[in-house]
């Protein structure tokens, strides 16, 4: 690194603005600009962090250990102090168990605990045990004694896949069995790593969490719906919908809404922090529609064949002015009229762009022509999102 003329905490400070902060546009709290927060790292504290799973397909892990802008190991060596992972560690059985007791005991009430799977409760404890003892004790034994918790993906959060009717385990997050501790959801199916290394690098920075909403989910990488930012939102504006994989809309790039989408029923910043640090590698981006997997109430639970309700769409298309309408010749008046009214009105003009109905269906609209769009395949109104 320092061949290259900087020193490692230089290009860490760099990628760590560059690739956790500013994709999402704005400061990661209230207090900090993203500059400000990457800039820290140079007073970083290095918290300990206990890391433990419990039911989960160890995504959040391999999710983590995609990251380049700080990797893993820079996380690691740098800017936490790991002092228990199950996947990364090199002890187990008897060895392991002593490595997190004597980390427990020699960090208690400081260190954080993340928490990846979530916790079967159903006969206590008779589908997972950790060194003999159940998965709900191990967690009432550690959490109790973390200054924080980090729950790390939808199972942790709030049971997840596990969750899944009929939930023979009868899984939970960690906020259910621990409702007053204090506890941050990063979920996701599997998370992205740089919302997980955003909350990270700032509690390390100065010992804080990032602002959360209602459900936990720290406010700077989910105050957004998938379908607010999403890449197919013109075709979903302009009523172009895939009705089947494989379809010439699909392969067109068209909107997924009626393949199931649940992009406008879910906040996260997938669209535009893409996973693996490839572009376009997200669920929507390779084809496929949103199943919802950090909305708690969305996935594993509304079935892929249902469409979500458009809570976030302003008005039903019989609000808005048509896009198309009939063709004549504008006065010199009316044009200087227009022009006044559009400055007051810009917004008002976008808005009605995002009409949903075409004009010909409009019968406040007489002789309302719609252009032929040859490059279009059928569509009609009854395929349109029912508002
Ligand atoms: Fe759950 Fe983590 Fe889904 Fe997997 O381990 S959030 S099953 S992708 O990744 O816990
Ligand atoms: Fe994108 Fe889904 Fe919204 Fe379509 S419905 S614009 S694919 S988020
Ligand atoms: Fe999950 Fe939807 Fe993003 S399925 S990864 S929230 S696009």
């Amino acid at each position: 690194m320092l061949q290259c003329g900087i020193s490692r905490r230089s290009f860490l400070v760099f990628c760590t603005s560059l690739m956790v902060a500013a994709p999402y546009g704005l400061a990661i709290t209230d207090k900090k600009t993203p500059e400000e927060v990457a800039a820290g790292l140079d007073k970083v504290l290095r918290p300990p962090i206990i890391w433990l799973h419990f039911q989960d397909c160890t995504g959040c892990t391999e999710s983590m250990l995609q990251t380049s802008a700080p990797g893993f190991a820079d996380l690691i060596l740098n800017v936490i102090s790991l002092e228990y992972h199950e996947t990364l560690m090199a002890g187990s059985g008897l060895q392991a168990r002593q490595a997190l007791d004597e980390a427990v005991k020699r960090y208690a009430g400081k260190f954080i605990l993340v928490v990846e799977g979530s916790i079967p409760t159903k006969d206590h404890g008779i589908y997972m045990k950790i060194a003999g003892r159940p998965a709900m004790d191990v967690l009432a034994d550690v959490g109790g004694k973390a200054a924080a918790i980090i729950a790390i993906g939808s199972c942790a959060s709030w049971g997840g896949i596990p969750s899944a009717d009929p939930d023979p385990t009868g899984a939970v997050g960690v906020a259910d069995l621990m409702p007053d501790k204090s506890i941050i959801n990063i979920p996701g199916c599997p998370p992205n790593p740089y919302t997980m290394l955003g909350v990270v690098l700032q509690y390390a920075a100065d010992g804080t969490f990032p602002e959360t909403d209602e459900q936990r989910r720290p406010k700077f990488a989910f105050d957004r719906d998938i379908h607010e930012h999403c890449p197919k939102r013109a075709h979903f504006d302009a009523g172009n919908f895939v009705k089947q994989y494989g379809d010439e809309g699909h392969r067109e790039g068209w909107c997924l809404y009626e393949m199931g989408c649940k992009g406008p029923d879910t906040h996260a910043g997938c669209s535009t922090r893409h996973f693996n640090e490839i572009p376009d590698v997200w669920p929507i981006g390779i084809g496929a529609p949103c199943i919802g997997c950090t909305e708690k109430a969305v996935a594993f639970k509304v079935p892929m064949f249902q469409v979500v309700q458009l809570h976030t769409i302003a008005a039903p298309p019989t609000a808005f002015a048509p896009i198309s309408t009939t063709y004549s010749t504008i006065s010199p008046l009316a044009t200087g009229l227009v022009g006044i009214a559009v400055g007051a009105a810009a917004g008002a003009g976008y808005i009605a762009s995002r009409k949903f109905s075409r004009a010909e269906d409009d019968e406040s609209v007489p002789g309302s022509v719609v252009p032929d769009n040859k490059s279009k395949p059928e569509s009609s109104d009854s395929d349109r999102p029912q508002l």
